[in-house]
């Protein structure tokens, strides 16, 4: 392969931001070295741009279902549209049918996306149908490489599995070393003030807030994290939104529990005024759990410096709002949840965290990308920029601008939440393994470039 350089470029490396220049051979950084040093075979100059690690995202659903719906981005569009938006990992999310085994699962969603992704891949499996042996399950993937869990403490009659089944699952992580992704909401509680609202006639997108207040997500969070303490395991809770949680994560890092907690980017850039209409339109905003108050929002970026979360993620799910959304038009319970932004969270992140003062460039590269590989065994192969690891890069300018409209991007989605948004920063080029696959915002990748990474679990 030909060795190539990045020069002239501001790299962030694990030191902090440097003048370098980095040498590239056979997708593996060979070297971080003065600038104009080293032969090459080829050079990309990057003066005056950022080089940072590519994005990894580790809260992504393509090509799932999602209540009445079924998520509009394969794992070719989904993955196209990450790589144009500057990240170069994804671990999606890989939904058990009713009445399938673990390794059947791991086996298809492997089959599903092999030779399709765009980007480095790996995916967490749900455990939402109980069997007989499951957890020793658990076990036989993380063996395989798939170190991580998804289980859901809402979605009554779908989804959510009960308390016990939740102590099973982080004692197996606590066995397995394995880390266990939890959607922490008060499933029960949820339900009954959401019927109470539908029965006085509130059927609006709207009331999807109202349904479910901060407290619910809390609640859960506490709930949780008790659990993990009284196993020993590990766990993950994604996309936090409410200031009432970090409380309780910050009383658990104290205890010692090894929680990680993860907000996503448009808990930190939206707020519920969003929701401030009659009209259907609101559904776009349904996502769960809903965008809270500015309160809320200056919370969770208080928790990002502070460290009580150390990850965001795009929670990336995209669904249409023409023959998808538009099934809970009578009923907000019927809306299918959740909303896209694979393609969007590292640039909105730069440009409402970094370029807004709001977080240091170092910070914003660890909440991007190097803590969410630390945290699903990726890291030092992934989420740095460091001799000996994967080329991936994202070359950015920080003084370009970008205008984000549903009618450019890459997602396959008839909406974005950002429309209209001019953002500080253009990406410049992302590089998997040392190959372009977007340059000046365009997916030039080659097919089905990305590969399968086998993941370490977090402790074993
Ligand atoms: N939970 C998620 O984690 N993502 C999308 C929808 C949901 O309810
Ligand atoms: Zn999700």
């Amino acid at each position: 392969m030909t060795r190539l350089a990045i020069r002239g470029g501001t790299v962030v490396a694990e030191s902090g931001a440097l003048r370098a220049d980095l040498i590239i051979e056979d997708g593996l950084i060979e070297a971080i070295v003065e600038p104009g040093d080293g032969s090459v075979d080829e050079e990309i100059d990057s003066t005056g741009l950022l080089v940072l690690p590519g994005g990894v995202d580790v809260h992504t659903h393509m090509d799932s279902p999602s209540g009445k719906g079924h998520t509009t981005d394969t794992h070719l569009t989904g993955t196209r549209a990450a790589a144009a938006g500057g990240t170069t990992t994804v671990v999606d999310f890989a939904p058990q049918s009713a009445g399938e085994t673990l390794p059947a699962l791991a086996e298809r969603w492997s089959e599903k996306m092999a030779g399709e992704c765009a980007i480095d891949y790996s995916f967490h499996a749900t455990v939402s149908s109980w069997y007989d042996g499951i957890t020793d399950d658990m076990g036989r993937l993380v063996d395989a490489g798939i170190s991580s869990f998804k289980v859901y403490m809402a979605y009554k009659g779908a989804v959510m599995i009960d308390d016990g089944q939740l102590f099973q699952v982080l004692s197996a992580s606590a066995e397995f070393g394995s880390r266990v992704c939890i959607h922490a909401e008060n499933g029960d509680v949820i339900d009954v003030i959401a019927d109470r609202l539908v029965s006085e006639g509130k059927v609006a997108p709207r009331y999807h807030l109202p349904a479910r207040p901060g407290l619910t997500e809390a609640e859960a969070v506490h709930r949780a994290l008790v659990i993990a303490e009284l196993t020993g395991g590990y766990p993950y809770l994604v996309h936090m939104s409410a200031a009432e949680s970090l409380d309780h994560i910050r009383r658990a890092k104290e205890r010692g529990v090894p929680v990680v907690a993860e907000t996503c980017t448009h808990y930190l850039t939206l707020d519920q005024s969003v929701y401030d209409s009659d009209d259907f339109d609101v559904a776009r905003y349904v996502l769960t759990p809903p965008i809270k108050s500015q309160r809320d929002r200056d919370c969770l970026w208080g928790g990002i410096a502070d460290g009580t979360l150390s990850i965001v993620s795009s929670d990336h799910c995209p669904l249409c709002l023409v023959g998808q959304k538009d099934l809970g038009k009578g009923d907000f319970r019927d809306i299918p949840n959740g909303g896209p932004g694979v393609e969007n969270r590292v640039l909105v992140l730069f440009s409402e965290g970094v370029a807004q003062n709001r977080i240091t460039l170092e910070r914003f590269v660890e909440i991007v990308s190097t803590e969410p590989a630390r945290a699903f065994g990726l890291y030092p192969k992934k989420g740095v920029i460091a001799q000996g690891s994967d080329a991936d890069l994202l070359i950015l300018d920080p003084n370009g601008m970008t205008d984000i409209s549903a009618s450019a991007q890459y997602q396959n989605v008839d909406y974005n939440l950002w429309e209209g948004w001019e953002l500080k920063g253009k990406i410049n080029k992302v590089l998997s393994r040392g190959v372009v696959v977007a340059s000046d915002g365009e997916y030039v990748g080659p097919a089905g470039h990305g590969e399968f990474i086998p993941r370490k679990a977090v402790a074993r």
